[in-house]
C-alpha cells in the first residue's frame, strides 16, 4: 500500500548553492563579496543577453536567473558587480566532482540536471530520521571542505517532500520532515511549490479559492478531477497530501563521457596537442572508473579556427582495459586527423570522448547481489 511504502523510507534531496555563480566565487576568491551574475550572452552585443544566475548578493538588488543582462546592469549599476560568461566546462568538472561524492553516500541514486540530486538512504540510517539528520550534516561539511562549495539539504520520508524541504532554507540550509510532520509543512506553502503547478495552473486554482497546498489537500476530490482530468486531478490531490512513492533511481547510463577544454593557444602542433589530450584522457578515464562503466569506442575531435568539428574515432571487440591503450589511440587518430584538415587552419579546441559504455564486471557483481537481495 502506497501509504506504507511512504512511512518507511528516509530520502534526502541536495540542491547546490547559486550554483554557477559560487563554481566563479570558489575559482576567484576576490569575487567572493562582490555581487556576481553569470551571463549567457548572445552575441549580439555586449549586453545582449540573460542572466543564468546570481549570487545572494547580487540577488539582493533584484536579480535573478532569466532576466535580461541589461536589466541586471540597470539594477547594479552603483555598485561593484561582477559580469562573468558562463564557463561551462568548469560547472561540468564541479558538478562531476561533488556528484561523485553524493552517490558514495547513498543506496539509491538520482541526479538531475547540473545541481540537484536524490538519496535514498533507508538502510544506512536504519529509517531514523535523527541518524539521517546527522547523515545529512555530515555530507554538506564534507562537500564543503572537499570542494568548497555550500549544498542546502532536505531530509524527508519521499522525494516530494525531500525536494520542497531542500528549497526552505539556502544557503547552506537544512531542513528535515518527518512524516508526522509533513501535512504541518506543506500546508501554508502556496500550490506552486508542487512539482506540475506552473502559473497557468496557479491561477485555476485560485478561482477555485486554492491557494496553499492545505486548501488544495482539503479540495473535493471529484471537483479536482472534473476540473484537470483524472490523472492529473489525483496526482494534485495526492501530492498535496505529501503522498510520493516514486523510487530514487539512476537515470540512464551515460552515453558517452567526454571534454573539450579551449587551448591556450590554437596550434596544429601535435605534441602540443597531445599533452592537453593526455590529461583529458586520464580525466575522462579515471570518471569512467567512478561510474564503474567500461568503453569501447574512442573519439577525438577538434574544434577549427572556422568552427568546423572535424572527428575520428575507433571501436574495439573488447572493452578497453587501461589508460595507456586509451592514451595510444588517441596519439594515432589525433595523427590521422591532423593529415585530413586543411594546412591553413589551427584547433582551436580539442577534445576526447569515451562511449560505447557497458557496466565493469565489480558493477555487475554489485547489480546481481542487489537483485538478488
Ligand atoms: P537553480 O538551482 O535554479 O539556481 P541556483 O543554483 O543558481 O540558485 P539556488 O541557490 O536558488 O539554487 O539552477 C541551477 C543552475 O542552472 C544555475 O546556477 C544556473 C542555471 N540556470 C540557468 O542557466 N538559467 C535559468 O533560468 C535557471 C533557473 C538556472
Ligand atoms: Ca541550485
Amino acid at each position: 500500500m502506497a501509504s506504507s511504502l511512504q512511512t518507511n523510507r528516509v530520502i534526502i534531496h541536495v540542491d547546490f548553492d547559486y550554483f554557477y555563480a559560487q563554481c566563479e566565487a570558489r575559482e576567484n576568491p576576490s569575487l567572493k563579496d562582490r555581487p556576481i551574475v553569470v551571463c549567457v550572452y548572445s552575441g549580439r552585443g555586449e549586453d545582449s543577453g540573460a542572466v543564468a544566475t546570481a549570487n545572494y548578493a547580487a540577488r539582493k538588488y533584484g536579480v535573478k536567473s532569466g532576466i535580461p543582462i541589461i536589466q541586471a546592469k540597470r539594477k547594479l549599476q552603483d555598485v561593484d558587480a561582477a559580469f562573468l560568461p558562463v564557463n561551462f566546462d568548469l560547472y561540468d568538472r564541479v558538478s562531476e566532482s561533488i556528484m561523485s561524492i553524493l552517490r558514495g553516500h547513498a543506496e539509491r541514486f538520482e541526479q538531475v540536471g547540473i545541481d540537484e540530486a536524490f538519496l535514498d538512504v533507508t538502510l544506512k540510517v536504519e529509517r531514523d530520521f535523527a541518524k539521517a539528520t546527522q547523515l545529512a550534516l555530515e555530507i554538506q561539511n564534507k562537500i564543503m571542505t572537499k570542494e568548497r562549495i555550500t549544498i542546502s539539504v532536505g531530509v524527508g520520508p519521499n522525494k516530494l517532500v525531500a525536494k520542497i524541504a531542500a528549497g526552505r532554507q539556502k544557503p547552506f540550509g537544512l531542513t528535515v520532515v518527518r512524516q508526522e510532520e509533513v501535512e504541518a509543512f506543506l500546508g501554508p506553502l502556496p500550490v506552486n511549490e508542487l512539482l506540475g503547478v506552473g502559473r497557468k495552473t496557479v491561477v485555476v486554482m485560485q478561482e477555485m479559492g486554492v491557494n496553499t497546498i492545505g486548501d488544495l489537500a482539503r479540495f473535493d476530490l471529484d471537483k479536482l478531477v472534473k476540473r484537470f482530468g483524472k490523472v492529473l486531478g489525483v496526482y494534485f490531490y495526492s501530492s498535496a497530501k505529501g503522498i510520493d512513492v516514486s523510487p530514487v533511481q539512476e537515470r540512464g547510463m551515460a552515453e558517452s563521457i567526454s571534454h573539450i577544454p579551449t587551448l591556450k593557444e590554437d596550434t596544429r602542433d601535435l605534441d602540443t596537442i597531445l599533452e592537453e589530450a593526455y590529461k583529458i584522457c586520464t580525466d575522462v578515464y579515471e570518471r569512467a572508473g567512478e561510474l564503474k562503466l567500461s568503453f569501447k569506442t574512442i573519439t577525438v575531435q577538434l574544434v577549427l579556427q572556422d568552427m568546423s568539428t572535424p572527428s575520428r574515432s575507433r571501436t574495439f571487440e573488447a572493452p578497453v582495459e587501461n589508460l595507456e591503450t586509451l592514451k595510444a589511440t588517441v596519439k594515432e587518430l589525433f595523427q590521422k586527423l591532423l593529415v585530413e584538415v586543411p594546412a591553413e587552419l589551427k584547433a582551436r579546441r580539442i577534445g576526447v570522448k569515451i562511449s560505447n559504455f557497458s557496466a565493469t564486471r565489480q558493477a555487475q557483481k554489485h547489480i546481481t547481489e542487489f537483485t538478488a537481495r
